[in-house]
C-alpha cells in the first residue's frame, strides 16, 4: 500500500471512529468523548503501522500499545473494533453497559487491550515493563503508550521516564494527546507545567506533530523507531475535533450529547445516524460472563530445586535471598526468566547476591516504588516471573493502589516483604509495617503468605517459583529461632512441603488453641512450651495464609475452650480477623483474645519492642494464663 493509500485509509477510519465515538457516548448517556475525538488520528495510525493480529491477540511478538488514559474508550474500542478485534457494532450497542466487557474504563478483558488502567499517570509505568522485558526476553517488539496532557501532571510518570532513559528503552514510544483542556478547564489554569522539557530533561526525545495531520503522524512514527533515546510524541490536536460545536470545549471532556445534537454532529461528519438500531441491539443485549480471551495466568516452567535446611538462628530475610540466588541459577536457561527487581534496598532485603550472580536479570529502580510496582507488575504479564522485594511499608502501604491495580490486571507479580510488623530494627513508626495483612485482605486475586522461620521461607519462595497470580510473602528483620517440634526437631524439616491455606499445628493441648501468625512464632512456642512444664497443655496452630484459615481448625479449636490470636500486626484486620470471621461465618460461639499491636509503636531493637508490647514469651505466659 503506498503511503497516500495508507493516509486515505486511516481518514476514512476516523470517520467510521468519530461517528462510533458520538454513537456509544450519547447512547450510554455518559463517556467520554472530547478527548476520544482529539486522540482518535493517533490511535488509529499507530494501529495501521503496528505489527498485531487482531485474530490473535496475544501474539508474543505483537507490538503493545498501552492507554494510560483509561477513559479513553470510545476512542479504544472504535480503534480495536475498526481493526477487527471484535464487532465494532457490539462495542457501540454495549458501551458501558451492565453485563458487557465494554467497560466506562479500559480493561484487559476486552481483546487488543494490553493494560487495565483508570487511574491516571500508570500507563507509561506498564509500558516501560513490557518494553524491558522485551529486552530481557530478546523479543524485538516495539511498546506505544497513550497519555492526556492533563494526566501529565501526575508524579509517577517522572518515575517512569527516569527508568525509561536509564534502561535505554527504545522499544518505546509515548504519545501525548495535546488538546490542552482537562476537566476543570485549560491545562495552563489548572496547573501549569512544562511538559517538553520535563520529558526532555529525563532524556527523552520530543517529537512534535500535528496530532490530525495523518501524513505527519506516520512520517514521525517511522522516525521514531531510529532514535537513541526512547521518544515521546506530543501531538498537538484539539478537544472534540471534527464537530464544530464540540471543539475546544473542556465540557466535552466528559459529557455527552443529547440525541438531537448526536444527529447535527453525525450531520457535519458526514456519517449516518444509527441510533436506533444500537439501542434496539442495546436494549436486547443479555449480560454475559463471557470467558477471558486470554489465559491471564500461564503456567511457569521453572524448577524448585532443594531446599535448604536452616538448623540454627537464621533471618527470613537471608533465607529468601538465598533461595532466589539458587532458583535464579538453576533456572537461567528457562524460558521464563526469573526477574528480581529492586527500590535502592538490595543489602537489607538480601537481594544483592542475586544482582551480582545475575546482573541481566536484575533491575535497579531506585527509590520509585510506584512506578516500580505497576512496572514489575507488567513484567509478570509477560511470562517473565517477577520478585520485587522491599520492606513492608514500601511494597505494601505505599504502594497500596497500583498493588489494586496489579490485581484488576490479572498480574502474576510475588512482591516479597521484609522489615514487616516491629521487626524492623529501630527505624520507628513510619517503617512498621503492621497492617500488611489487612491491606491484603482487601485485594481479591492476592495470596499473603508469612513464614515462621528461615526454613519456612525457603519452602514458600521455592513453592512459589512456578505459580502463577499476585502473591505477597511477609517476613521481619531479625534472626528467628528455628521452630522445632515437641521432640526438638526441626518442624519444617526437609520433608515439609508448603501448601497455601493448609495451617501447621506446632504443639497439641486441650486446653484452649493460640494461633500464631508472623515474627512471634518462636516467641509463642517457647511461651506455651513454659506452660506445658506446668501442666498446661495449649494446642499451637501457626498459620502462614492468614487469609485462608481452614474451617475445621476453627470448629476444632471452638470446641476447645478459648481461643488467642497472636500476631506481630494491628488486632484490627489480621490474623485475629480471620479467626473472628471464621467463628462467626461457621455459626460458632467462642472468646477471643487478641494479641497484637493496638497503636503506632515506638522505635526499638525486636527484643524491646516485643517486651514493650507484652509479645515476648514471658508476657505471653502471664496474658494467656491470666485469660485462662
Ligand atoms: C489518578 C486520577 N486522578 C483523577 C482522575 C479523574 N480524571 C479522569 S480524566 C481526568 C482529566 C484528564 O485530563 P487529560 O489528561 O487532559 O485528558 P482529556 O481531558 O484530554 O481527556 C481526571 C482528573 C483519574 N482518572 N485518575
Amino acid at each position: 500500500m503506498t503511503k497516500t493509500e495508507l493516509i486515505s485509509r486511516i481518514t476514512q477510519q476516523a470517520k467510521i471512529a468519530r461517528q462510533a465515538i458520538l454513537q456509544m457516548t450519547t447512547l450510554s448517556g455518559s463517556g467520554h468523548p472530547g478527548g476520544s475525538m482529539s486522540s482518535i488520528d493517533v490511535i488509529l495510525s499507530i494501529y495501521n503501522i503496528m505489527r498485531h493480529d487482531p485474530k490473535n491477540p496475544s501474539w508474543a511478538e505483537r507490538d503493545r500499545m498501552v492507554f494510560s488514559a483509561g477513559h479513553l474508550t470510545p476512542a479504544i474500542y472504535s480503534s480495536l473494533g475498526i481493526m477487527g478485534y471484535f464487532p465494532l457494532e457490539d462495542a457501540i450497542a454495549q458501551f458501558r453497559t451492565y453485563g458487557s466487557i465494554f467497560e466506562g474504563h479500559v480493561e484487559r478483558e476486552v481483546p487488543g487491550v494490553e493494560w487495565s488502567s483508570g487511574n491516571l499517570g500508570q500507563g507509561l509505568s506498564a509500558a516501560t515493563g513490557f518494553a524491558i522485558s522485551a529486552k530481557i526476553r530478546g523479543l524485538d517488539y516495539h511498546n506505544y503508550v497513550l497519555m492526556g496532557d492533563g494526566e501529565q501532571q501526575k508524579g509517577q510518570l517522572s518515575e517512569a521516564r527516569r527508568f525509561a532513559s536509564k534502561f535505554h528503552l527504545t522499544n518505546l514510544t509515548a504519545i501525548i494527546d495535546y488538546n490542552q483542556l482537562q476537566i476543570s478547564g485549560s491545562i495552563h489554569d489548572v496547573m501549569p507545567q512544562r511538559i517538553r522539557q520535563n520529558w526532555e530533561s529525563d532524556g527523552w526525545q520530543v517529537f512534535e506533530v500535528n496530532g490530525h495531520d495523518v501524513s505527519q503522524i506516520l512520517t514521525t512514527l517511522e522516525e521514531v523507531k531510529s532514535q537513541e533515546k526512547p521518544v515521546m510524541i506530543l501531538a498537538h490536536t484539539t478537544m472534540g475535533k471534527g464537530v464544530s460545536f464540540m471543539e475546544n470545549k473542556a465540557k466535552y471532556h466528559g459529557s455527552t450529547l443529547s440525541i438531537e445534537q448526536c444527529q447535527e454532529a453525525l450531520k457535519e461528519l458526514g456519517m449516518d445516524f444509527e441510533l436506533p438500531r444500537y439501542q434496539k441491539m442495546r436494549d436486547e443485549f443479555k449480560p454475559q460472563n463471557q470467558p477471558a480471551h486470554i489465559d491471564f495466568h500461564p503456567k511457569f516452567d521453572l524448577k524448585p530445586g532443594k531446599p535448604v535446611l536452616y538448623t540454627s538462628e537464621s533471618d527470613c530475610r537471608s533465607a529468601w535471598g538465598n533461595a532466589i540466588l539458587d532458583l535464579g541459577k538453576i533456572n537461567r536457561e528457562s524460558s521464563n526468566p526469573i526477574v528480581v527487581v529492586d527500590c535502592d534496598l538490595a543489602g537489607s532485603v538480601k537481594t544483592a547476591a542475586f544482582e551480582a550472580e545475575l546482573p541481566e536479570r536484575f533491575l535497579q529502580s531506585g527509590i520509585m516504588e510506584h512506578h516500580t510496582a505497576v512496572m514489575s507488575g507488567a513484567i509478570s504479564t509477560t511470562g517473565i516471573q517477577c520478585f520485587w522485594a522491599a520492606f513492608g511499608v514500601f511494597g505494601i502501604n505505599e504502594v497500596y493502589n497500583m498493588q489494586r491495580l496489579n490485581a484488576i490486571n490479572h498480574t502474576n507479580l510475588k512482591t516479597v516483604v521484609t522489615h514487616v510488623g516491629i521487626d524492623v530494627g529501630e527505624d520507628g513508626k513510619t517503617h512498621q509495617c503492621i497492617d500488611y495483612i489487612s491491606l491484603a485482605r482487601n485485594l481479591f486475586d492476592t495470596r499473603i503468605i508469612c513464614p515462621a522461620d528461615a526454613n519456612q521461607t525457603d519452602r514458600v519462595i521455592r513453592w512459589l517459583i512456578d505459580k502463577p497470580g499476585n502473591y505477597f510473602v511477609t517476613m521481619g528483620r531479625s534472626k528467628l529461632s528455628i521452630i522445632k517440634d515437641s521432640e526438638n526437631e526441626v518442624f519444617f524439616d526437609q520433608d515439609y512441603c508448603f501448601e497455601y491455606g493448609k495451617a501447621d499445628v506446632l504443639r497439641t493441648g486441650e486446653k484452649g488453641t493460640v494461633f500464631v501468625c508472623g515474627t512471634p512464632a518462636g516467641r509463642a512456642v517457647k511461651a506455651i512450651d513454659t506452660l506445658r512444664e506446668e501442666g498446661i497443655f495449649l494446642e499451637l496452630v501457626y498459620v502462614s495464609s492468614p487469609l485462608a484459615l481452614e474451617a475445621n481448625m476453627i470448629s476444632e479449636a471452638v470446641r476447645r475452650g478459648p481461643i488467642f490470636s497472636i500476631e506481630d500486626h494491628s488486632i484490627h484486620g489480621g490474623l485475629a480477623s480471620s479467626i473472628a470471621e471464621a467463628i462467626v461465618g461457621g455459626g460458632h460461639q467462642a472468646r477471643l483474645i487478641r494479641i497484637g499491636i493496638e497503636a503506632y509503636p515506638v522505635s526499638g531493637t525486636a527484643d524491646q519492642l516485643y517486651e514493650a508490647y507484652q509479645m515476648d514469651s514471658a508476657s505471653l505466659i502471664k496474658r494467656i494464663k491470666a485469660a485462662l
